[in-house]
């Protein structure tokens, strides 16, 4: 745990006791806070208590004593989609709303330059968690001690007290930056943008802002790096052509006459005087696609940033083995390939997980986030069929019209056993059952991970159905 001493002898709020309040109180308490922790959940309040917590409904409270509220991601600091009423009190009372990324980017900042661990920040709208654990595995790989936290699930303030030779490698999502003031990444890192949380930031403008706060408080010597893909990526890249930081483009798709980029799975560091072949991402079985070997071009540039040599880079690439619920293969039945990429909430990340294999039977659908289908569309000729699933299932329906087979399944398991049905009778030398929804959750799953693990455990019943003979049966 990261003590934060900042407010000792001071009242201070916390709102919100999931992963991010509980570790925040925790933090805070032992810095010597007077801590006053609302979560408007039962099971939140239950949990903090049982941790020794102090209750207090913020909602009826005088907050001008305050010295700051924390506020956790999930929960909007601004006007949209709509103030919490905690937060229209804080405001009221001119109390400054913070969250737990700005208290340990103050607790960092707060230390000695010789003992102040490097800080690696890592945002973008897709492929963060990848790269986080990518990172970390490289620089752990390398003797360095490398710790990860931040959105990838584990609070930052729940992190190893901050020691001398650290590295953190935080994944910030743009609910976490787009209240963070003081935090200073040595290496920061923007993989892509596209459409994504616009319930909550407005428009792409709003939404790319909080994105590049990560590179904020930025130094000389410290390093951004920057995807150039898109156009946003592109436009922040001129932007920060002035700041004081070095900067790095990265590519997956395109040859850059300076910086690291990926061409036919070839990554190239051309950041010196000639471009040196580093390493065959074919041959890195855990950054399967074009996707993947964009976050392995940022993992790259990461890790060189930091001192590895690049052959100890690229063992590290060779080594990764991937994430559950990302392009996960569960399993192979025959031609048959099982693929979980449960974490494909939106269409660009579908999109990435559909052009990477032919002959999918795809399953998509949930809660349709803004960018739809729109990323899909282009990829759609690797559809063998589509079985739709969830709320968005009937647009979805509509717009693959003329572009793929489509059948409506409500359900995860009907969509299962019809794409599982399809696939054998489809006769194609390689074949993929995808789980790739282009859609949040939360219609019919408690997270993207329960869904992920629902497909798991069908894919578990039909791949041991097949490998046991039924009663009877002689093997
Ligand atoms: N709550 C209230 N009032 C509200 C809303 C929520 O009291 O109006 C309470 C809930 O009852 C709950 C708590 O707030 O007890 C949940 O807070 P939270 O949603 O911020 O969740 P945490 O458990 O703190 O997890 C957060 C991140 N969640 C979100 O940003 C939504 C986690 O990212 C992150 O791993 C964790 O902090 C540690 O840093 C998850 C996520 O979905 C993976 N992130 C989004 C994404 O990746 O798209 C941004
Ligand atoms: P995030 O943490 O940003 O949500 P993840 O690494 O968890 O990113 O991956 C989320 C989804 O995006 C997965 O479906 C994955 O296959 C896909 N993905 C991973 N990296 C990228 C990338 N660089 N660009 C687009 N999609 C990606």
């Amino acid at each position: 745990m990261i003590q934060i001493d900042e407010f000792a002898g001071r009242n201070i709020a916390i709102l919100g006791l999931g992963r991010t309040g509980l570790a925040a109180a925790k933090s805070l308490i032992a810095g010597g806070a007077g801590v006053l922790a609302w979560d408007d959940g039962k099971a939140g309040r239950d949990e903090a208590e049982a941790a020794g917590i102090t209750i207090t409904d913020l909602r009826r409270r005088d907050l001008s004593d305050l010295a700051a509220l924390v506020l956790s991601p999930g929960i909007p600091p601004f006007d949209l989609p709509e103030p919490h009423h905690a937060v229209t009190l804080a405001r009221a009372c001119e109390v400054p709303i913070i969250n737990d990324v700005e208290l340990f980017g103050r607790a960092m900042n707060a230390m000695d330059a010789e003992n102040r661990p490097r800080l690696v920040g890592i945002t973008g709208t897709n492929g963060k968690s990848t790269t986080t654990a990518l990172v970390t595995h490289i620089l752990q790989q390398a003797h360095l001690n490398a710790v990860c936290g931040g959105n990838i699930g584990r609070a930052c303030l729940d992190l190893p007290a901050l020691s001398r030779g650290q590295v953190i490698v935080l994944e910030l999502s743009s609910y976490q930056l787009e209240i963070t003031d003081h935090l200073r990444c040595d290496a920061a890192l923007l993989l892509n943008l596209s459409p994504d949380h616009l319930d909550r930031h407005g428009d792409m403008d709003d939404y790319q802002q909080a994105k590049v706060r990560v590179f904020k408080n930025q130094q000389a010597g410290d390093l951004a790096i920057i995807g150039v893909d898109d156009a946003e990526g592109e436009a922040v890249f001129a932007d920060l052509e002035d700041g004081p930081q070095s900067i790095c483009a990265i590519s997956a798709s395109h040859a850059l006459s300076h910086g690291i980029y990926v061409l036919g799975g070839k990554l190239v560091d051309a950041s010196g005087d000639r471009p040196i072949e580093i390493a065959d991402l074919s041959q890195a079985p855990g950054l399967r696609g074009q996707h993947n070997w964009q976050n392995a071009a940022a993992a790259y540039a990461i890790a060189r940033h930091l001192g590895v040599s690049p052959d100890r880079i690229a063992e590290g690439l060779y080594s990764f083995k991937g994430l559950v619920h990302r392009m996960e293969l569960l399993g192979q039945m025959g031609n048959i390939l099982f693929v979980n990429d449960s974490k494909a909430t939106n269409g660009a990340a579908a999109a990435r997980a559909v052009s990477s294999y032919s002959n999918v039977y795809w399953i998509g659908g949930g809660l349709a986030k803004e960018d739809g289908l729109d990323a899909v569309l282009p990829h759609a000729g690797n559809i063998r069929k589509a079985f739709l699933i969830g709320k968005a299932g009937p647009d979805f329906g509509v717009a693959l019209e003329g572009h793929c087979p489509t059948q409506q399944c409500e359900k995860l398991e009907r969509a299962f056993v019809a794409a599982f049905k399809a696939a054998r009778e489809g006769g194609d030398p390689e074949a993929v059952i995808l789980l790739s929804p282009a859609c949040a959750s939360f219609d019919q799953f408690d997270s993207f991970e329960a869904r992920g693990e629902a497909f798991g455990s069908l894919v578990e019943a039909i791949l041991s159905a097949i490998a046991k003979p039924a009663a009877g049966e002689s093997s």
